[in-house]
């Protein structure tokens, strides 16, 4: 059935080893701009030209780009499964070619033609004739023009295929978007230059060895030079003792630049001296073990698909560190070739994996899977061999990763093999083979945070085989994968950072993932969105799993960045009376770089902070002014600018104290009943419904039981991680939770009070819940004694427990005493903090999801003003949530995007008195038994007043 698949379509042909990336004073002329372009939608339709075309008539297209975002073709968004028949090494025919040609002129003498990113696969001719092609999307490949570059006018045509053999090894989670999406340069090769650069700068105790092997063409003497710790003239091939030097780290990024010379070239490597061991079943840099604060990355830009701009990435990777993020995985393939050298200069640890994932063989029982296929060896080995040599100089690549996703298997087993070989200086991790026999660390996705803190514990269950077992209990822990950040989440991050503090062993993870690949698009009416899978009319697709992270597509904070950078913070502060202990989480840094900063109210002022040391904890005493009544929060803050953080950025922050708690109110006067309303204080009620209708004069209409929620992707979740396979969303839908049926059991009035009792219930079912409502006054504020009561047999939990109440009007001013500025909910929401807040309307509260859904509930809120030219009503209580919208929870969920939402006049005020939690579902662990709720008895007391 199967064919062999030749070696030119696993590794393509023609081109030069694969070397280092470096800075050198040898000419390079980038071949970025514009291209003639040509598309074809076969193979067979593409004209056997390329020797003599010159691109004259063609279409315009950049160089980088993705063509389907220059109006060729579409995006195509599939997660695990492949867009084809799964037929390897054979794609269909239908398989769009893009041809690009375009002149450059060259001075003269030997050059190389350097291609960064090609996808799928590209041929290459310079002045008619073919020299080579690629295969590795991700990859870079070097073709030698020596013989073919003129003085002069040059001409170069590249063709392109969309689909390739090799697209069975580049299943990653994201959009099909062929194109020469990195850059394209020439690259002039004097001779006697320098080929290539292997770099080891190890350190210990603070002194550091270096070791510089050069490849020089010509058989050239090279020598190395080190200015800034007064080396030259080194030997290559030798280490060097360098005396003391400065390690480097992720927190304490010290470079040094080494400079290799030959009479022809010279190149320039930054280098960072640090050495990285595995022992004691830890990961360990320059003797320590490292935190992992990490995210996973992937490329890709809203209106540009995989291209993204130097400046975009810079600007995001200083957004990370301003997260306290300190790591990245650089999912699933090499990133570009100028981010590690950006991750080394800011400090961060880089896993850098192989362009590799074979996932969509799953969809058939891995059956063919590559990757224990010795006919893919080749293409294996060729991909784990040119992710090192183009990264292997830089400090923060701590990791080589195999890939992503490829099952099992000896092609995966070969390349942890060569890893090895090429640099045994760097572990090699692998997360799709739980047995990890050939990888340095025991590395999984999503698994629970119980099952996360028994491997910390080295508690985890056997492997079968006793020797695999004993290898993999000797590892160090990393979840290279976890809290998927889609949609309103993720929640439970707070008990996976707990296992990690807990537990030498478990050393972190990277969250699921840095950013949404949403792309723009415009309704007809001009209102923009971000598409997602099936927005462009995709055969298969996988609907809004591509938009899953921590930032959207134009890298704005989602309210989860906040939360996870709350949860990870690096420094600790616990106030404790008139004390505050103050803990240096980092590995290397102490907290000389930090001021701290408290206020009260408004009053503030700087705290002296001792000298604190990386795990050390000192205590600091607060002044008088600090300690009293109220909230107190203090702020580690830095003290001067960093290369990623202006001074006043803020770290981290604790809080001591508590709101006042309202007062109640006691004194009871008589109610009225005339004409029909019954008037108690300022609120009128409906005699005959009992319903409210208004508050001091201000329209409301309620209140109804609230239990259900728009779901979040969580909630929705995905069957392999949801126990019995029923989502949340599904158990609520199928208790009726979005299907309410009230019926009024009574509405008595007392002399002063009224008393009003409901059952709601779903159609169909005979599970309920009772509501009694007591209302009372004190003639100035509305008491509500509410009670919630759940009878027969319920087969679901809750989505909250809350009354809603219509507000026939857009309010125009919103103000809470509470948790604040942003969402929370019983697992998410660690970023807010207590104090006062105020908007101006309830847009501002919305977390714009791509998938709208449940979002932006306020939590610990004690008093709550929703106004709109100055009139509204005030709500008090003991740490309600509430949830003001311009949209009915159903509305949110009939929303595909945020621009089919309706437009809206009035408000929902849902005043909700629990809240089930939020999860990972979407992709990992469900709600944790401490945050769901369950159908239990509620009781609340709430306090309306005009205002
Ligand atoms: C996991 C993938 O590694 C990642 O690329 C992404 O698809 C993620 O899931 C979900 O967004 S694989 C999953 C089946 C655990």
């Amino acid at each position: 059935m199967t064919t062999a698949p030749t070696l030119q379509e696993l590794v393509g042909d023609g081109w030069i080893a694969p070397r280092a990336r470096f800075a050198t004073d040898a000419a390079l002329l980038s071949l970025n701009g514009e291209w003639s372009f040509r598309s074809s939608p076969s193979r067979a339709d593409a004209p056997d030209d390329l020797a003599s075309a010159d691109g004259a008539g063609w279409d315009r297209i950049p160089v980088p780009s993705s063509w389907p975002m220059h109006g060729h073709g579409a995006p195509a968004y599939t997660n695990v499964r492949f867009p084809f028949p799964v037929d390897p090494p054979h794609v269909p025919d239908e398989n769009t070619i893009g041809d690009l040609v375009r002149t450059f002129d060259w001075p003269g003498g030997p050059a190389l033609l350097r291609l960064d990113g090609v996808d799928a696969a590209g041929e290459v001719w310079v002045n008619g004739r073919r020299v080579g092609s690629t295969a590795g999307s991700r990859l870079v490949h070097e073709f030698d023009l020596t013989d073919v570059v003129r003085t002069g006018t040059n001409t170069v045509a590249l063709r392109v295929a969309q689909w390739a053999a090799t697209s069975y090894l580049e299943d990653q989670d994201m959009w099909w978007l062929p194109g020469v999406f990195r850059d394209v340069a020439v690259q002039a090769l004097p001779p006697g230059g320098v080929q290539d650069v292997r770099v080891e700068a190890q350190w210990a105790d603070g002194y550091g060895v270096l070791i510089v092997d050069v490849d020089a063409r010509d058989g050239a003497t090279a020598l190395v030079d080190v200015p800034s710790l007064g080396l030259t003239g080194l030997a290559t091939g030798v280490a060097h003792d360098v005396g003391r030097v400065d390690g480097w780290t992720a927190e304490t990024p010290a470079l040094v630049d080494v400079v290799v010379r030959t009479e022809a070239e010279r190149a320039t490597v930054r280098v960072g001296f640090r050495t990285i061991t595995i022992e004691d079943a830890q990961l360990k840099v320059n003797g320590r073990r490292i935190r992992i604060r990490g995210v996973n990355r992937h490329e890709h830009h809203p209106d540009l698909g995989r291209v993204v701009p130097a400046e975009v990435v810079r600007a995001e990777l200083r957004l990370m560190k301003q997260h306290n993020i300190n790591a990245i995985r650089t999912s699933h393939y090499p990133p570009h070739p100028d981010l590690p050298g950006l991750a080394d200069e800011l400090g961060f640890w880089l896993v850098d994996e192989c362009d590799l994932e074979t996932h969509g063989f799953f969809e058939v029982g891995w059956r063919g899977n590559p990757s224990d296929d010795a006919a893919w060896e080749p293409a294996y080995l060729d991909r784990m061999r040119r992710t090192i040599a183009r990264d292997r100089n830089h400090a923060s690549v701590i990791l080589w990763s195999l890939g992503n996703e490829a099952g099992t298997g000896r092609n995966l087993e070969a390349s942890a093999k060569l890893s090895h070989e090429l640099d045994p200086t760097r572990p090699v991790h692998y997360e799709g083979d739980w047995s990890s026999t050939a990888v340095d660390v025991y590395s999984r996705m999503y698994a629970h945070q119980d099952e996360v803190d028994a491997i910390g514990r080295q508690a985890e269950e056997p492997l079968p085989d006793p020797v695999a077992d004993a290898h993999r209990r000797s590892l160090p822990f990393l979840l290279c994968e976890y809290a998927h950040a889609m949609g309103n989440g993720p929640g439970g991050l707070s008990e996976y950072e707990a296992s990690f503090r807990r537990h030498p062993r478990t050393q972190g993870g990277f969250v699921w993932e840095w950013l949404e690949h949403g792309i723009r698009r415009r309704t007809p009416d001009g209102r923009e969105f971000f598409a997602y899978g099936g927005d462009f009319g995709e055969e298969i697709h996988d609907g809004n799993f591509v938009a899953d992270g921590l930032v959207d597509a134009d890298r704005r904070p989602r309210p989860g960045l906040l939360d996870y950078k709350k949860v990870i913070e690096p420094i600790g502060l616990e106030i404790d009376g008139a004390r505050v202990r103050v803990t240096d989480g980092y590995d290397f840094a102490d907290l000389a770089g930090v001021e701290l900063r408290w206020t009260r109210g408004s009053a503030g002022g700087v705290l002296a902070l001792p000298p604190v040391r990386p795990g050390e904890t000192a205590e600091v005493h607060l002044p008088e002014g600090a300690v009293g009544d109220g909230v107190l929060t203090v702020r580690a803050v830095l003290a001067a600018d960093t290369a990623w953080a202006p001074a006043g950025h803020e770290i981290a922050w604790g809080q001591a104290g508590e709101l006042p708690t309202p007062t109640s109110i006691a004194a009871r006067i008589p109610i009225e009943d005339r004409d029909g309303v019954v008037h108690v204080g300022p609120g009128a009620f409906d005699r005959r419904t009992g319903r409210l209708r208004s508050i001091g004069g201000t329209a409301v209409d309620g209140p109804a039981l609230a239990l259900w929620r728009a779901p979040t992707d969580n909630d929705l979740g995905v069957a392999q991680f949801l126990e019995g396979g029923v989502s949340d969303a599904a158990a609520w839908a199928a208790a009726g939770l979005d299907r309410l049926h009230e019926r009024r059991v009574g509405v008595r009035t007392t002399e002063d009070s009224l008393e009003v009792e409901t059952v709601i219930a779903p159609a169909a079912l005979d599970h309920r819940v009772r509501m009694r409502q007591r209302w009372t006054t004190d003639g100035d504020a509305l008491r509500l004694d509410l009670v919630l009561t759940p009878e027969g047999a319920w087969p679901s939990g809750w989505a909250r427990a809350g009354v809603e109440l219509v507000l026939p009007w857009a309010a125009d001013s919103i103000e809470w005493d509470g948790y604040g500025p942003g969402q929370r909910y019983p697992d998410t929401g660690q970023a807010q903090r207590l104090g006062k807040f105020a908007v101006d309307g309830a847009a501002a509260l919305h977390t714009d999801y791509v998938r709208p859904q449940e979002n932006g509930s306020r939590a610990g809120v004690h008093r709550l003003v929703v106004a709109r030219g100055g009139c509204g009503i005030v709500v008090t209580g003991d740490g309600f949530s509430f949830t003001a919208s311009p949209w009915t929870s159903s509305e949110l969920a009939a929303a595909a995007h945020p621009t089919d939402l309706p437009p809206s006049d009035r408000t929902r005020l849902t005043l909700d008195l629990a809240e089930h939690g939020i999860g990972t579902a979407s992709c990992g662990p469900g709600v944790l038994p401490q945050h769901r709720l369950d159908a239990r008895e509620v009781t609340a007391t709430l306090v309306f007043r005009a205002g």
